[in-house]
């Protein structure tokens, strides 16, 4: 029997893919069909694929061309299949004609002609897009701008700030067709907001942006009240609207690999999560000023808050807060969270500085984040005996910023099948432990 192996991405399942494969299939007797998983894709640079990795095993399998699919999860793996499959020939279109020539070592290389006038980049282009606006053009917008360029069915066409100079300008640096003078202007040319404004005025610009029916992605700190994330969340369920928050760490692929390790039991049951966030600020910062919701939780908690809710649950007993205030504003706070099995707590510092890294313990090891975990690209699992360390790197490009445009995009897009990095019931815990501090509940003064 000779078997053929052939491998891709067939995202929007095409003419070419299918002529690809039936030449492949008509070099031997038996085809194995590798499949790119969403990460493999993600760290390959290819991150605009429109279907999931299992919406695209099911194109390949309803062609009934292969006898075995694969996923394809790293590089390199081409030769371990090969070798493990007992390949004859591997076959890949024209285009990498010359690029895979290394694995004659182990099989026979094949080019196969490539079908012309068909990609998935064309028909992805040719797919809606969603117009974007930004309503506010702090430091965070500007680095928007440019990383939305990377996600292929979004266009940022529009932004507001209430200083309108500073919005021609913001628009003019970027290219932007239009400067809104007003944020009803805004949302008449636009179906989906980025609220990049302080983050005392995101509720409003949110709630007024859902009525005008735009989705709308929306900065960290989300909002600092249950009550109103909870209408927020209502107001974007009764419309079908998409509303995501904008939490960068949870995009990045470094620390969605950690949470689905850690979840997997690598580190057995765990028990602790301690997470800190410091960013020394001068005391004039509009972040330390109270009369602009400053202080350390309101900047920082959000992050740190993250691994805690996703590893041990939004069901915490109870929250103590330990802070250092000044000026009325909070330049240090070490949170403890009481869990019904476990213990996690968070130092967050505008005014003190730590180390900014990422502990989880378990019963059987435990995962250090080097600072600054919150985007971090790296992560170790440690375990009493040394030699069995382990350590991942997961690099990604830009700042995380593209991958959560890409999934707020993605959802608003293809409504069926979503599924948000943050859900919906941790940011509505996120807000109450934001709220539970402002209302100075188990607050404690150092
Ligand atoms: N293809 C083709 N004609 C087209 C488009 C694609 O013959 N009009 C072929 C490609 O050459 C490839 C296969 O169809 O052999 C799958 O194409 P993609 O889904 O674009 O996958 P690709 O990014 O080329 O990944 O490890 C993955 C491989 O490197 C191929």
């Amino acid at each position: 029997m000779k078997k053929v192996i052939t491998y891709g991405t067939y995202d929007l399942f095409h003419q070419g893919h299918y002529n690809l494969l039936s030449r492949a299939k008509a070099l031997g007797d038996y085809l194995i069909v590798g499949v790119t998983s969403d990460t493999f894709d993600l760290e390959r640079g290819k991150m605009n694929t429109c279907n999931n990795v299992m919406e695209r095993i099911d194109a390949v399998r309803a062609t009934g061309l292969a006898d075995k699919i694969v996923i394809e999860e790293y590089k390199g793996q081409k030769i371990d299949d090969i070798q493990k499959y007992n390949v004859d020939i591997f076959a890949i279109g024209s285009d990498w004609e010359g690029y895979f020539d290394y694995l004659s070592e182990y099989c026979q290389v094949v080019y196969l002609p490539r079908t012309e006038g068909i990609s998935s980049t064309q028909l992805r282009n040719e797919r809606p897009m969603v117009r974007m606006g930004i309503i506010g053009t702090g430091s965070i917008a500007n680095r928007f701008v440019p990383e939305a360029e990377f996600v292929n069915s979004v266009s940022v066409v529009a932004a507001y700030n209430p200083d309108k100079r500073e919005a021609d300008e913001f628009c003019l640096r970027h290219g932007l067709p239009h400067s809104a003078a007003t944020p009803a202007e805004l949302y008449a040319l636009v179906d989906a907001v980025y609220i990049a404004s302080p983050h005392y005025t995101h509720y409003e610009y949110a709630r007024e942006a859902l009525l005008a029916g735009k989705h709308v992605l929306c900065e960290t700190p989300f909002v600092f009240r249950e009550a109103e994330a909870c209408e927020l969340y209502r107001l974007a369920e009764e419309r079908g609207l998409t509303l995501t928050v904008a939490l960068k760490t949870a995009y990045c692929p470094a620390f969605g690999h950690l949470l689905s390790l850690l979840k997997s039991g690598v580190i057995g049951e765990i028990v602790e999560v301690n997470a800190s966030t410091t960013t020394l600020m001068s005391e004039d910062s509009d972040k330390l000023d109270s009369r602009f919701y400053g202080g350390s939780m309101n900047e920082n908690a959000c992050f740190t808050l993250l691994p805690i809710l996703k590893l041990l649950g939004t069901d915490y007993l109870n929250i103590r807060f330990y802070s250092k205030i000044k000026n009325d504003v909070d330049v240090f706070t070490k949170a403890i969270f009481q869990y019904a099995h476990g213990v996690a707590s968070f130092q967050v510092g505008l005014g003190v500085k730590t180390e900014g890294n990422l502990v989880v313990s378990g019963t059987k090891g435990y995962a250090y984040v080097p600072a600054p975990w919150w985007k971090t690209d790296y992560f170790e699992i440690r375990y009493e005996d040394q030699n069995r360390n382990k350590k991942y790197f997961y690099p990604y490009d830009g700042e995380g910023l593209r991958y959560e445009i890409k999934d707020f995009v993605s959802s608003i897009l293809s409504k069926d099948f979503f599924y948000s990095k943050v859900s919906k019931q941790e940011n509505l815990v996120m807000a109450r432990v934001q709220e539970q501090y402002m209302k100075g509940e188990n607050v404690y003064r150092i």
